[in-house]
């Protein structure tokens, strides 16, 4: 008789996964394995790695209800090897299955290693296409083929019809613009208040995993506790609900904004629950549209959101995919400083950059415009090396891996990939900064001083960045402005620029932890 082992991993805790759509449910086995190389191949964030063991463990329980037989190999299951191989080979052999059936994983590393098991287990392999995502990787490079630029606004407008989505009865986009992007840029108002995701107290399997996490991987940066995930379908169902419910319709107004003391704002905080398959991307963009039709969302919220999904969400993962395993080396701007301690103690005064570590610790999460305008846009001004950056990003939050946080960092955060996602480096002084944030009032930099020992590092760091990458961002097209600038600069300006530079990045580079002026 035919036996099949299933792979099911961490990031695939769908029900009608397409590895399991013809299950027998007779003859095949499902295999779940807790590995300690997956949670250490970047050290992970206790909460994500939490949160994905518990998800694991509550996911198993549902496909056995559902009469289907897993063999889930627990952490600290005696003779566990480790690793994603060394589990499929000991269950390969367990179980004396004759073929494997897997869905494509989520990271170019691990599609290599499931590519290596034919030879290695002598079963065929067969890797299916993830169709979680409403843009397959074929469906990607059609589009993309024969494009001198791939915006993503362009992508956008064709994942907006191919879907439906916000569209009129002529199928046009609703309200007669595709993007309302420009209305979602309020700064903080005083007295703002958000709800906050929906939380969960742990149950007895989550309780289980907190244990068992606090002691393999305590030592790794971030607060297990308090944990207040969903981890279960039903629970990121609930969560939705609470979302289009309560935040949704002042998502769009609030997407750029940032409040010391709200972590959350109007955002969603559903991320890591899309990655590892607790809710679809459709589902969660169907919902957001209801709550439009039915008069309880206004367009340019649910239009911000639905676009972040079908557009942002899914460009990235095609980016990923058409342009590894070279697209992890690129480094356009050639940047070569260590990541700076910081990012991992938060102890520096910058005041943004201290919260958003802060709030990256406590929670394994900051918001887009925070890890885009904060933490990327810092290390993009000094200049620090994107395979470092990339790793931090990877490590610290729950929503990571490396299909959507490669691209969102290396590519829009660093200008790493050289502008192949972004029109031009996502680069702010503090300006910026204190538009968007209350992080400025509270510094013991001055936003407002552009040079001296007193003035917010952002505002030199800003045209010391322009200054060194002048020939590199000569010809494009959206810096023009900034480069001119530049260029009528006086020289005692660029000096004093130069020289704050120096000294600020000197200090970084010694690795003091505290990085004063
Ligand atoms: P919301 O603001 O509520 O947005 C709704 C949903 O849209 C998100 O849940 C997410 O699924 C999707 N989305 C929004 N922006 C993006 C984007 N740029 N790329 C892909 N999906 C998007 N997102 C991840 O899911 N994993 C990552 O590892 C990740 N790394 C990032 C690194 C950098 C440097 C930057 C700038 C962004 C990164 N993002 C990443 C995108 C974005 O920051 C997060 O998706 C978002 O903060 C998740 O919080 P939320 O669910 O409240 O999002
Ligand atoms: C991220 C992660 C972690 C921490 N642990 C496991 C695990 O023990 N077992 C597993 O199957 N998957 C885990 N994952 C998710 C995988 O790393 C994920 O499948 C890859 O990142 C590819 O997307
Ligand atoms: Fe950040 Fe500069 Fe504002 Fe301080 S003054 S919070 S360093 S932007």
């Amino acid at each position: 008789m035919s036996r099949a082992l299933r792979l099911v991993l961490g990031d695939q805790l769908t029900q009608d996964l397409a590895s399991l759509r013809d299950i027998d449910r007779q003859g095949d086995v499902v295999l779940m394995a807790e590995v300690v190389d997956e949670a250490r191949y970047v050290r992970h964030h206790p909460k994500k790695i939490a949160f994905l063991f518990a998800a694991m463990r509550r996911h198993a329980q549902l496909l056995r209800a559902d009469g289907i037989e897993v063999d889930y190999v627990e952490l600290d299951a005696k003779d566990n090897s480790g690793s994603l191989t060394g589990e499929v080979e000991r269950a390969c052999r367990r179980h004396q299955v004759d073929r494997i059936v897997v869905t494509e994983p989520g990271e170019w590393r691990v599609l290599q290693m499931m590519e290596r098991w034919h030879e290695l287990l002598s079963v065929p392999v067969e890797v299916r296409a993830d169709d979680r995502f409403l843009c397959s990787r074929e469906g990607f490079a059609a589009w993309a083929d024969g494009r001198k630029q791939l915006r993503m606004e362009y992508f956008y407008r064709e994942m907006r019809k191919s879907t439906g989505l916000l569209l009129d009865d002529a199928g046009e986009p609703e309200g007669g613009r595709w993007n309302y992007d420009q209305e979602n840029r309020k700064p903080p108002e005083a007295g703002l208040e958000s709800p906050g995701p929906r939380r969960f107290a742990p149950d007895s399997t989550t309780r289980a995993v907190l244990e068992l996490v606090s002691e393999r991987f305590g030592d790794h940066f971030g607060d297990l506790e308090p944990f207040w995930f969903a981890v279960t379908r039903s629970q990121a169902q609930e969560a939705l609900a609470h979302f289009v419910t309560h935040a949704l319709p002042s998502f769009g107004d609030f997407q750029d904004a940032m409040v010391d003391g709200d972590d959350w704002l109007f955002h969603s905080a559903l991320s890591q629950y899309l990655n590892c398959g607790l809710l679809l991307p459709l589902e969660v963009c169907v919902a957001a549209e209801a709550a439009y039709r039915q008069g309880k969302a206004p367009l340019n919220a649910v239009e911000g959101f639905i676009r972040q999904i079908i557009g942002w969400r899914e460009y990235v993962r095609g980016i990923y995919w058409r342009y590894m395993p070279d697209y992890a080396e690129r480094n356009a701007l050639g940047a070569t400083r260590p990541l700076p301690a910081f990012y991992w103690t938060g102890e520096t005064e910058m005041n943004c950059l201290a919260k958003v570590v802060d709030q990256t610790r406590r929670e394994a999460h900051s918001h887009h415009i925070q890890r885009l305008m904060i933490t990327g846009n810092f290390a993009l001004l000094a200049g620090i090396r994107p395979s470092e950056v990339c790793e931090w990003y990877l490590a610290v939050y729950a929503d990571a891996y490396e299909w959507v946080e490669l691209p969102n960092t290396l590519g829009m955060a660093l200008f790493g990939d050289g502008g192949l996602m972004a029109s031009k480096p996502y680069a702010a002084s503090g300006a910026y900064i204190d538009r968007m944030s209350d992080f400025c009032a509270a510094c013991r930099y001055d936003v407002k001083q552009k040079n001296g020992p007193n003035a917010c590092p952002f505002n030199y760091l800003y045209w010391n960045f322009m200054l060194e990458n002048e020939e590199r961002l000569a010809d494009n097209r959206r810096l023009q402005p900034v480069l001119r600038t530049l260029r009528r600069m006086k020289a005692d300006k660029l000096d004093a620029v130069r020289a704050d530079s120096r000294r600020f990045l000197d200090r970084l580079d010694k690795g003091a932890d505290r990085h004063v002026a």
